[in-house]
């Protein structure tokens, strides 16, 4: 099966990379990077890719006197070719961008009938109306990277998505779920970079910590399972062995668990609908002994309430929410602005920014980029 990778120097390309790298039947056709150059020679030493797109002119400038067989590309356009790259369509883009940008390249992978396999959640939160309709008209299968979703969609194997009562997503809580309110006033991004369970990427792990990723995750949820912001709850699970449930109408309730390891889903979204074997460690319950579940409190993560909110109003709030949110993250990665800050921001920019309900992808690009223009221009 053709690959065509777009983030692939990032943790779930890296990952990605790893289970191609132990299973024969997959090729590498294209690859993304933003811009890490020398893991990008890495990468096509060892996997041959036929086009490779860099975030900037300098980098496949540099490529190119070094691989002059391969065609490149960059910036937003080398990105879409990279996801729509050669002719065959019985192919998977795997998607792990991050942000925004991640966009535009499904939707042009899914207008050229590539399956995709998504780990950028900012595909479904911003764009979820659009991709929703096109998946439809294209006959086209988007399969979840994240964790959550893709035990979702394990307990739903063979059920009929009428009968289900309520998803519960189950959240680890982030670097700083023993924190107190007060407590947050003044961590610094070190603190916040040290996740208990996960180790992944810089943005997602500040977006556990606020707890944004998982508002992130209830609208996913929302768009890739048809199921009503009523039915969809999140639940403190500080072991991160039960990646989600499902309660079916008859109470029955189906749970996917595992050790916390993102090349399980990885794993699962590359061979959908195969189960095929991952050379990992075995849960071991009696090691684990007890797992814990505890209320999410609403209070002590206001951006989870802002982010729900914001997916049940639809339109263009929750562009604005995500284009808030991307620029806060980098404020705070680069020291400018405090923890507690992101969640101000993003507030006054729901505030600031009206909705508008008729949504398209013009308006969602123009939205994103606005609010991303107002968030650095008054803190950076
Ligand atoms: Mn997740």
């Amino acid at each position: 099966m053709n690959l065509y990778l777009l983030g692939a120097t990032g943790s779930i390309g890296v990952q990605t990379l790893d289970i191609v790298r132990n299973n024969n039947k997959f090729n590498i056709v294209s690859v993304s990077a933003n811009h890490n150059l020398n893991k990008m020679i890495d990468i096509i030493e060892e996997f041959n890719p036929l086009f490779v797109s860099m975030g900037k002119l300098e980098y496949i400038e540099k490529l190119k006197v070094l691989y002059p067989s391969i065609e490149f590309g960059y910036g937003k356009a080398g990105l879409i070719k990279a996801a729509t790259y050669g002719v065959n369509s019985e192919d998977l883009v795997v998607n792990a961008l991050v942000g925004s940008a991640g966009l535009e390249p499904t939707i042009e992978a899914i207008k050229k009938k590539r399956n995709i396999a998504l780990a950028n959640k900012e595909t479904l939160v911003i764009g979820g109306e659009i991709i929703k309709e096109l998946l439809i008209e294209n006959n086209v299968r988007l399969i979840p990277v994240d964790s959550e979703h893709s035990a979702i969609m394990q307990c739903l194997n063979g059920e009929d998505n009428s009968t289900i009562k309520r998803i519960i997503i189950t959240a680890s809580g982030g670097s700083f779920r023993d924190l107190s309110r007060d407590e947050l006033r003044n961590v610094t991004v070190n603190d916040a970079l040290d996740h208990p369970n996960w180790k992944m990427g810089a943005k997602i792990t500040i977006d556990s910590a606020t707890m944004m990723n998982k508002g992130f995750e209830v609208i996913e949820a929302h768009y890739l399972f048809d199921v009503d912001y009523d039915n969809i709850e999140t639940v403190l699970h500080k072991e991160s062995v039960v990646h989600s449930l499902v309660e079916f109408k008859d109470t029955s309730i189906i749970a996917h668990l595992g050790n916390p390891d993102m090349r399980v889903p990885i794993n699962y979204a590359l061979n959908y609908p195969e189960r095929t074997e991952y050379k990992g460690e075995s849960l071991d319950l009696i090691k684990l002994g007890s797992l814990h579940f505890e209320e999410l409190s609403l209070k002590r993560y206001p951006l989870l309430k802002m982010a729900i909110d914001a997916g049940r109003s639809k339109g263009l709030n929750p562009t604005t929410l995500n284009a808030a949110n991307e620029a806060c993250v980098s404020l705070f990665l680069n020291g400018k602005i405090k923890f507690l800050e992101i969640e101000d921001i993003v507030e006054e920019c729901l505030n600031v920014f009206d909705n508008d309900f008729t949504v398209n992808l013009d308006k969602i690009i123009e939205r994103d980029l606005v609010v991303k223009d107002y968030v650095f221009r008054k803190y950076s």
